[in-house]
């Protein structure tokens, strides 16, 4: 298959998928999410037996939906990218292999939210993670809220969801 957001690398057992927009630190737009959704359906019955997810460039994992496409949605385009991205985590995390997210830098909003749809995660000393959605008047809409409040308890969770506070790997 051919992308032009992710880069697919195969390896003895394992693939390595990059997702490959740097200019944008990686956000998530319609295309990169449509062809994450044809890329974990066509890995689902690959025999790899382990996903490593990462972001391209020195600076981000995956810094958040992309906020410049988002604002010129429509709002049916805006709920279909909704559905979209949602669906697509799901599918992410419903992978029979075992997926783990190499977080190298900004996981922010969406792209945190992408890392909580992993196994587990392994964070370089860069790594960054927050949900800025409440400083643009949203909410953390692919699954974060849930996802995100399973892992660390529905207080830590609505402190960093309700505060927009960015926090380093350590702490996280
Ligand atoms: N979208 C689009 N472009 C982005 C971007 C993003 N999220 N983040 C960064 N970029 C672009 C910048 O615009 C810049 O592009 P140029 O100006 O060079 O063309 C380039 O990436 C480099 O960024 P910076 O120059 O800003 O780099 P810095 O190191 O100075 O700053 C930063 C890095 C990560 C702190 C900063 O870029 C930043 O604050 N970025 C925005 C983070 C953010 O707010 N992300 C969006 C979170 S909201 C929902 C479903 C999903 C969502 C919501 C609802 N429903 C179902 C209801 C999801 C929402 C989100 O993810």
């Amino acid at each position: 298959m051919n992308f032009s957001t992710l880069l697919v690398e195969e390896f003895d057992g394992y693939t390595v998928l990059t997702l490959n927009r740097p200019n944008a630190l990686n956000a998530l737009n319609q295309k990169l999410l449509s062809e994450l959704k044809d890329f974990v359906l066509s890995f689902k019955d690959s025999k790899q037996r382990a996903l490593i997810v990462t972001g391209s460039g020195e600076k981000a994992f995956v810094a958040g939906a992309d906020i410049k496409e988002m604002q010129e949605l429509t709002p049916d385009q805006a709920h279909e990218m909704s559905l979209n991205g949602q669906e697509t985590f799901q599918m992410l995390q419903d992978l029979p292999q075992v997926v783990i997210g190499a977080v190298n830098g900004f996981a922010l909003g969406g792209g945190f939210e992408l890392a909580l749809a992993c196994d587990f995660l392994i964070a370089s000393e860069k790594a960054k993670f927050g949900l800025p959605e409440v400083s643009l008047g949203l909410i953390p809409g692919y699954g974060g809220t849930q996802r995100l409040s399973r892992v660390v308890g529905l207080k830590n969770a609505s402190y960093l969801a309700l505060t927009g506070e960015m926090i380093k790997a350590d702490k996280a």
